[in-house]
């Protein structure tokens, strides 16, 4: 884009229309092409979609929903937001060095997330030297040799960080770790600590495995399906195709959402007739709009009644549990006030809920966001296992725990050991196969590394894809820290914030995406992912690379390891880099259930890892049962004035990268910057809708107050006492130690935050996270705090 034809996307319109009260259809079908259209071209696009999620085709990059079986695939086997995505990497606008001549860093960091990513693909390594305004451009021999000459230096290896963004392929993500053990640390934080990490906290202690037990065959055949906290017509669009599936069999399905998303309530498949111009497939049949927070005490509530009720599965708690008897005690004791209190929910409408599980012999239960985004996460997953347990819904066709992964290779990226508290077993597969003794220490995941950046004991940073900057907590303190250290180094598709709030030397290496043929020295390479349902399969892009200057991500981290640790312990980084097949030769040594690993995913649609629960009814738990778990019931206290809010993903938008302006679904056009409330509170707040508002957080730690500025208030269809605004633009809302307990996730999904009209607080509080005032001034440490919050 030139300069003269530069806009601040964020000065537009906003406009608030009607909520959808259905998804997908023919204009999810009209918007993809169009955009697909527009940053590709017709023939560009139509070559690349006709390949994605195809067996001898690309794995799509955006979520990582499975795909149906190589006989079943349809001819355009995608959705909207998948299109978005290869749209969006496969664009034909490029980020060249004289692109990087013309802007200073401080002038790139004054445009939005937006027009940053709009910019295009990244064509050239570039370096920013100590004091420099601007990237300039490098060798990649010279940048592989600053950065080992870096590490190199460092007190200790633990000094470094080596994060990892759920889009990389298992290939790149096991040399990446074997790098980083190499090297001699743990310290592999990944996007899954804010994400789903509650998750594999809560299933590894009551299945003995941190996965989903179900595959799409079961959805399919599901008598229930359970929808908690989840978005899936925006965040995993073709789980509707299955949910419409599941419904043509007579399955049911309960949404459990504050929020009455579309996807939830109707899907008009375009790929159907009825969804082209008939009225498309109800989904939900019951959907309880709960408070924010309010998971665990409705799982234990249902619970209760499903025990007085006797609709137990006798036959399996004998057989396959334990602990069954504790928990029976305690959900009998169900205090109903404080569950309606913590739900928001009426008991009608719970036991209502309960009926429909009682009804089921087969249920699934899926989840996301909403669940695993709490001080109480892990407890709620724990109680979703419980209610799986109870009625036997574990190993059964038709049924299981179905956690919905985000990133498409985020389950993937753990499998291969990114991980910064890897099982001592993984460690010794590793020893064994390569001779050297890895750390056996714990590292630290994404929130310990912005503690470990503050507090001066990390100084290196590499991201293996990612927008650390602006998907970590507590925007401020995550800046700061981040551009306080020695050394950062990006390894990216598109330039983002973290390119530009970066340390002393800072380095962009830009890498081959997914859609992109990846050629080494024996030749063209697959690579490999796995998907939220454990199934593994190859992916081969179709399209040339961006630039010729690119290099895959198995390529640079090769280069970065052997510029670092050379040959040491024997490693054979150049022959793991020109051919694929010698990496996937180690996996299939090293990971577990990988054997055959080479053969197996070259087979059409892969294969599907081990899950001995989902298989056998094997629990390799502590006690060797499935694990009932007892947690009492605890909520967020929201003092009066303020409310809960919870940040959330907009239908244009894939994380940190912004597609466009479009919230089609909730009817919000034009801009980012809002906040749903409910009329009510509203009213009670004195405000009106339409108002700007300023939004602030004050966490019991410490006394810093957190604000972010200039926010519309939308009348919303939100249970009152919340609140809803889009990620990244609240992130700098949310305490850096507000975290679930047990798995460290930031409490995305409950930040107490109080409103006031933009301008009538104090406005001093720098606004990091938004979108106008990024600079490289980060002066703000503490702010005198606001009256109302005293
Ligand atoms: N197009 C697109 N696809 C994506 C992504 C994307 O950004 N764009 N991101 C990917 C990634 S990394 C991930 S992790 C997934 C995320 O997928 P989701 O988890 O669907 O994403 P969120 O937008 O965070 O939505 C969370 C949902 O939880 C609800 N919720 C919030 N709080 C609560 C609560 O307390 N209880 C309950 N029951 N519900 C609650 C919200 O109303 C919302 O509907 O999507 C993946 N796919
Ligand atoms: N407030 C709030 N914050 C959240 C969340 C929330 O719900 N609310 N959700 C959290 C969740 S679930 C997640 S997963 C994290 C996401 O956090 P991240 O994974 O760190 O962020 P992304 O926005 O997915 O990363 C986008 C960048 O990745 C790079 N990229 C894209 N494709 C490739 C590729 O193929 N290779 C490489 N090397 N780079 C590539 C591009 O440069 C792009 O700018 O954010 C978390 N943050
Ligand atoms: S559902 Fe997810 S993986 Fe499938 S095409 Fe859509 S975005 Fe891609
Ligand atoms: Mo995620």
């Amino acid at each position: 884009m030139r300069d003269d034809q530069r806009r601040d996307y964020d000065e537009q319109e906003l406009r608030v229309g009607d909520h959808k009260n259905s998804a997908a259809g023919v204009t999810g079908v009209a918007v993809a092409l169009k955009r697909s259209f527009r940053e590709m071209g017709i023939v560009r696009s139509a070559e690349t979609l006709r390949e994605l999620n195809q067996a001898e085709g690309f794995d799509c990059m955006s979520c990582a929903w499975p795909d149906p079986a190589p006989g079943h695939r349809h001819a355009a086997e995608f959705c909207e937001n998948g299109a978005k995505a290869v749209a969006e990497e496969a664009t034909r606008d490029r980020v060249t060095p004289e692109f990087f001549a013309r802007h200073s860093i401080d002038d790139l960091a004054q445009h939005s997330e937006l027009w940053l990513g709009k910019q295009g693909r990244i064509t050239h390594p570039m370096v920013k030297r100590p004091g420099a305004t601007h990237y300039t451009p490098i060798e990649w021999d010279d940048a592989f040799a600053l950065i080992g000459e870096q590490l190199r230096s460092l007190d200790s290896p633990d000094e470094a960080l080596f994060y990892t963004s759920g889009r990389a392929s298992n290939e790149a993500a096991f040399v990446y770790q074997l790098f980083a053990r190499a090297f001699g640390t743990n310290n592999l934080p990944d996007c899954s600590n804010m994400c789903h990490e509650s998750t594999s906290i809560a299933l590894q202690e009551s299945i003995g495995i941190g996965k989903a037990s179900v595959t799409l065959e079961d959805v399919h055949h599901a008598e229930l399906i359970v929808l908690q906290g989840q978005n899936p017509g925006t965040n995993h669009p073709r789980m509707l195709t299955a949910l419409e599936k599941a419904k043509r069999n007579g399955a049911k399905i309960l949404a459990i959402n504050p929020l009455r998303e579309a996807g939830l309530v109707n899907f008009r498949n375009p790929q159907t007739p009825r969804g082209v111009v008939g009225r498309g497939t109800d989904l939900a049949d019951l959907h309880l709009p709960i408070a924010v927070n309010g998971d665990l005490a409705l799982m234990q509530a249902i619970g209760s009644l499903l025990v007085e009720w006797d609709a137990l599965d006798h036959d399996f708690v004998r057989e396959y549990t334990t602990g069954f008897d504790d928990w029976k005690q305690h959900v009998r004791n169900v205090d109903w006030d404080e569950v309606i209190a913590a739900t928001g929910l009426s008991r009608q409408a719970i036991t209502e809920a309960a009926q429909m599980f009682r009804r089921s012999k087969a249920t699934v239960f899926c989840w996301a966001m909403g669940v695993t985004q709490h001080r109480n996460a892990v407890a709620t997953i724990k109680e979703i296992c419980n209610l799986a347990f109870a009625r036997g819904n574990i190993g059964r066709r038709g049924a299981g725990l179905m956690p919905v992964r985000g990133h498409s290779n985020v389950q993937g990226d753990r499998t291969m050991g990114i991980w910064e508290r890897p099982p001592q077993h993984f460690l010794d597969a590793l020893e064994k196969e390569f001779g050297f003794d890895p750390p056996r220490e714990h590292g630290f995941d994404t929130v310990d590394s912005i503690r470990a950046m503050r507090d001066g004991k990390a100084k290196f940073f590499l991201g293996l894809g990612g927008n650390f900057v602006q998907s970590a907590p507590d925007t401020v303190v995550t800046a700061e820290a981040m551009s306080g250290i020695d050394m950062t180094v990006q390894i990216s598709t598109k330039l983002n914030r973290s390119h530009l709030v970066c340390g002393e030397t800072a380095l962009i290496l830009p890498t081959l995406g997914r859609t992109e043929k990846d050629v080494q020295a024996s030749g063209h390479q697959f690579v490999s992912v796995e998907d939220t349902e454990c199934s593994v399969h190859a992916s081969r892009g179709p399209l040339e690379p961006a630039s010729e200057h690119l290099r895959s991500e198995v390529s640079i981290i090769t280069g970065i390891a052997e510029a670092t640790i050379g040959d040491r312990y024997g490693l054979q980084w150049k022959a793991m880099r020109d051919d694929y097949a010698n990496i996937r030769s180690h996996i299939s040594r090293v990971v577990p259930g990988c054997e055959g690993y080479e053969v197996n995913v070259r087979r059409p649609g892969g294969f599907i890892l081990p899950h001995p629960p989902r298989d056998t009814r094997t629990f390799q738990t502590k006690t060797g049962k499935a694990e009932f778990a007892v947690s009492p019931i605890e909520v967020v206290q929201v003092p009066p004035g303020h409310l809960l809010l919870q940040t959330l993903r907009s239908h244009d938008q894939f994380n940190t990268t912004i597609y466009g302006l479009s919230d089609r679904y909730r009817g919000i056009e034009g801009g980012r910057r809002v906040v749903l409330m409910h009329r009510e509170d509203i009213a009670a707040a004195g405000l009106d809708p339409g108002d700007i508002v300023d939004l602030f957080t004050r966490w019991d730690g410490d006394e810093r107050v957190r604000c972010a500025h200039r926010f519309r208030v939308v009348e919303y269809d939100v249970p009152r006492g919340s609140a809803a605004a889009y990620y990244p633009e609240t992130n700098p809302l949310v305490p850096l130690d507000s975290t679930a307990l047990e798995s460290n996730c930031p409490t995305y999904k409950s930040v107490v935050i109080s409103i006031a009209p933009t301008g009538t607080r104090s406005s001093d509080c720098p606004d990091v996270g938004g979108m106008q005032k990024v600079g490289s001034d980060w002066s703000h440490k503490t702010h005198p705090q606001p009256e109302h919050l005293s």
